[in-house]
């Protein structure tokens, strides 16, 4: 199943599943982004667009990915909310080209930061600093000082440069989240 192939068999071996959340404003390239995690026989069968809050959920061997649109959709938010409990990672993506709604996404991150089922839990969150290859992007570093990275005490947390077209980034973030994952699957 490619990149996640390493933590599938773990968890294979554990008998056990992770949940994992990929959450970020809209156009900031989670779709792209999780068609290079996806596995090929997911993209075929088991995409399951799911009922307006949600761009889509889907699922493979032992991994349940949730994937939301955190902009303009507040409404939902109470829906979106409920996956909090189970989740035992989350991607978030941001767009570094997009400097402007740079203080929504951080003002979404604090959501979910403040929220009572990740508050004072270890939730590992993996940040790509997405569309890298655009001319005005920031560089990883200044998105992680626009996000307010530092500020995560907590949990832990890593941030790489990513370029959903090519899928460059994509597996050095996933290397490092299998890991932490991995951590908090054993300590279950
Ligand atoms: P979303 O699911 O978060 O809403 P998408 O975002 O994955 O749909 O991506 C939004 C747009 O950004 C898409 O363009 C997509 O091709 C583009 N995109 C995603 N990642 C990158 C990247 O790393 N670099 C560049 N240059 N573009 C990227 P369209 O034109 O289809 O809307």
């Amino acid at each position: 199943m490619g990149i996640f192939d390493k933590l599938a068999s773990f968890l294979g071996l554990k008998k056990k599943e992770a949940n994992l959340l990929v959450v970020g404003l809209d156009n900031s390239g989670k779709t792209t982004i999780i068609n290079h995690l996806k596995p090929a026989e997911s993209k075929r069968h088991e995409i399951v667009p799911t009922v307006g809050f949600s761009v889509e959920s889907f699922s493979t061997k032992a991994l349940k990915f949730q994937v939301f649109d955190m902009s303009g959709q507040g409404r939902y938010r109470t829906l979106w909310e409920h996956y909090y409990k189970d989740c035992h990672g989350i991607i978030f993506v941001i767009d570094s080209s997009d400097k402007m709604r740079m203080v929504v996404a951080k003002d979404e991150l604090d959501q979910i930061l403040q929220h009572k089922d990740i508050a004072g839990r270890k939730v590992p969150i993996l940040f790509f600093a997405n569309k890298m290859d655009m001319r005005d992007a920031a560089t990883s570093v200044k998105v992680s000082t626009l996000m307010v990275l530092d500020d995560i005490r907590d949990k832990p947390w890593h941030i790489c440069a990513s370029n959903a077209l090519t899928g460059e980034g994509l597996a050095e973030g996933v290397d490092w989240l299998t890991d932490q994952v991995k951590d908090v699957i054993q300590a279950r």
